[in-house]
């Protein structure tokens, strides 16, 4: 692979943005390489800036769900543009993105469009504490909310009872607020309601977990997650910025029939612009202002191009069902093509596959929680991401991601990349 381009603009970046780059995991820093500056991307493939193309399975960590640059979702970006980029006013656009996702998610009675799934979490969370007067929320070890000061905290050591930060730069008494449980453990959660009896204003989760990889919720813990939380007052968050959409067109509520007080979405809800979205009980939503004082605005929100991707996309996926089901059934080969891979190289090797999102963990457990998940062998993850690059195929540059296909990856995409995966 010529890389002589991406190495020059790398150079120059690394000089201009932390690490060279405009978010962390777009470094490489754990395949241990030098990433690759993009050109272009069209439909599965996505191009460098040295022409070298390959088959994408990032999709932009997951709004690509139709592919890049899908024609009729530019088409309309195009349209959109020439009637101005932002008013800073209301428009119909913002009615009609609503509207729809108020008719695929039936829980979204009340909504508010905001420009980044961080911003959706953390005013999810916000409009929360406002509803229940409470200050302190549970997380869960290995989801990831996106980067607002509460959600980047750990569990404290077994000493302490406290969450300590996850980042520099987060105060310790922004950390206190945040409990940690452990996904699909039952007992780290009743564990905290019991000791943190009426505190609790929320409880935000990845339905599905796609930050540790992917793991899917074991049998009856979201419904576990529905009761306790119904029973002790606290709001339920389906963080589904990734799931929303991704996992059916009424995404992980849907698929696992469950009606949480509050969701996020993102990435799909933009078609890959800067558009993501809070909402639920108009009980809970009606405080946000101007109607309540539960503060929250941005400039860009509802913005009308972004508006017009999300509108394209999602009418696009609500007219074709059909699409869900063969992203699926490609994501079942690729799944079963990793399995084959275990068996001829005798490499431990544990597939996770839920709907189009799939993760193989390089590792012998069967992975069921952020724990086992950290089990994984990430030098050997290294190596398989650097040998699928030098076949011309770009899968997430880190163990702890997920893996997702596009309605644009053809039957020819897959066969290649099993080709690749079992040889
Ligand atoms: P953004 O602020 O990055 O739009 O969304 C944050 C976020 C919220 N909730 C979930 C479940 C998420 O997965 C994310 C962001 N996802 C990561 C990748 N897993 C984005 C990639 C990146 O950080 O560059």
């Amino acid at each position: 692979m010529n890389i002589s381009r991406s190495e020059e603009l790398y150079r120059t970046a690394l000089d201009l943005m932390p690490g060279g780059v405009n978010s962390p995991v777009r470094a490489f820093g754990s395949v241990g390489r030098n990433p690759l500056f993009i050109d272009h991307a069209k439909g599965s493939r996505i191009y460098d800036v040295d022409g070298n193309a390959f088959i994408d399975y990032v999709c932009s960590w997951g709004p690509g769900i139709l592919g890049h640059a899908h024609p009729e979702v530019v088409e309309a970006v195009q349209k959109a543009c020439v009637d101005g980029l932002t008013f800073g006013a209301p428009t119909g656009k913002e009615n009609r993105l609503a509207g729809l996702i108020r008719d695929f998610v039936p829980s979204m009675e009340m909504m508010r469009l905001v420009s980044s799934g961080t911003e959706a979490t953390m005013s999810a969370i916000r409009a929360a504490r406002g509803y229940t007067g409470r200050d302190k929320i549970i997380k869960f070890k290995g989801c990831y909310h996106g980067h607002s000061d509460g959600l980047l905290v750990q569990a404290g050591s077994a000493a302490l009872t406290q969450s300590v930060p996850d980042s520099a730069g987060v105060p310790a008494s922004y950390a206190m607020q945040t409990l940690v449980a452990l996904f699909n453990d039952r007992d780290s959660v009743r564990e905290l309601f019991e000791n943190n009896k009426d505190q609790i204003a929320a409880l935000i989760v990845e339905p599905v977990a796609a930050n540790m990889g992917v793991v899917p919720p074991e049998e009856g813990f979201l419904e576990f997650l529905r009761e306790i939380t119904a029973e002790n007052g606290a709001v339920l968050i389906f963080d589904e910025v990734i799931t929303g959409f991704r996992l059916g067109i009424g995404g992980a509520q849907e698929m696992y029939g469950i009606k949480p007080d509050l969701t996020t979405f993102g990435k799909i809800v933009g078609g890959g612009m800067p558009m993501a979205v809070y909402g639920g009980k108009k009980e809970i939503m009606k405080n946000v202002a101007p109607t309540g004082k539960v503060y929250q605005a941005g400039t860009l929100s509802g913005n009308p191009i972004a508006t017009t991707a999300g509108i394209k996309t999602l009418e696009i996926l609500g007219d074709h069902p059909e699409i869900y089901l063969r992203i699926e059934q490609k994501a079942k080969e690729l799944a079963e093509a990793f399995r084959l891979r275990s068996v001829k190289r005798q490499i431990p090797l544990h597939v996770n596959q839920v709907g189009s999102l799939l993760c193989a963990y390089f590792t012998d457990v069967d992975v069921k929680d952020y724990a086992g998940a950290l089990t994984s062998d990430t030098k050997a993850y290294a190596e398989y991401f650097g040998e699928l690059l030098e076949h011309g195929i770009y899968v997430a540059p880190s163990q702890f991601e997920a893996m997702f296909v596009s309605g644009a990856h053809s039957d020819e995409d897959i066969r290649r990349t099993i080709e690749v995966l079992t040889a």
